[in-house]
């Protein structure tokens, strides 16, 4: 897979050297490619930003070097069509099911806006160019942060881990909290190792007793007391 990031601060993405998808991108798994918007822009300044038509408070992202900067990227010569990926605290909410769809493209492009956003003639642009795969703007929750590098990091990190091969054991992927599939929608409950006894607190003792239906029966009820605690919204 191939992975482009746009951002006015590079250096905010290099994480993505490191741990699993560091790995990825040593071994070949991933193709990445981060690139420094302001070396789209011009001017002697380098200018990304320019105040809100109709006024308001904070700048607006221009469209210029935003169409420079992924015309580049994208060019006559691309192999493949992009999906271009745009977080923002204004898109559909970010999710495991998108996650697992666009582990399975073959390109991703990921513009990062600071400021009060992107002039929206680059997301209605894109959106219907044929050379591109479409546009999303997706939010990671109801809060907002200071630009969309952060967010960048999460959805890569997410779409990453599923890719055949770059976790070691693909089974915890079929275990976690939000894959289809997984105990309907429930929380993973808790887990334990070794010491059998840390500081006075001992595990569970069904975990020992090495009876896998009582095992599992009891990490069902973990997971629905769990889910009801901490997530009532998901528990039906
Ligand atoms: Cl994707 N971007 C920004 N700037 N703030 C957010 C977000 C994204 N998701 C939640 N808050």
């Amino acid at each position: 897979m191939r992975i482009d990031i746009v951002s006015i601060f590079p250096d905010y993405l290099e994480p993505l050297r490191l741990s699993l998808v560091g790995k990825a991108v040593e071994g070949g798994v991933i193709d990445l490619h981060v690139h420094d918007l302001r070396s789209f822009a011009h001017d002697r300044h380098h200018t990304v930003d320019d105040t809100p038509y109709g006024g308001g408070p904070g700048m607006v992202m221009s469209p210029t070097p935003w169409g420079e900067a992924l015309d580049c990227i994208a060019g006559a010569d691309a192999a493949g069509r992009p999906v271009l990926i745009i977080p923002t605290p204004s898109g559909e909410r970010f999710t495991q099911q998108a996650a697992q769809q666009w582990s399975r493209d073959d390109w991703l492009v990921f513009a990062c806006g600071r400021y009060e956003g992107i002039d929206t003639r680059v997301m209605e642009h894109y959106a219907r160019r044929s050379d591109w795969a479409g546009v999303r703007e997706v939010s990671l929750g109801d809060y907002v942060l200071a630009g969309g590098e952060a967010a960048a990091l999460v959805v890569i990190e997410a779409v990453v881990r599923l890719i055949p091969g770059v976790l070691g054991n693909s089974a915890s992927v079929e275990d976690d909290s939000f894959a289809p599939g997984a105990m309907e929608q429930l929380l993973e409950g808790p887990v334990y190792t070794k010491p059998p006894v840390w500081r006075d607190l001992s595990i569970p003792e069904v975990l020992l007793s090495g009876h896998h239906g009582k095992i599992a029966s009891w990490r069902a009820d973990q997971a629905r007391a769990r889910t009801k605690a901490h997530r009532p919204d998901l528990f039906r």
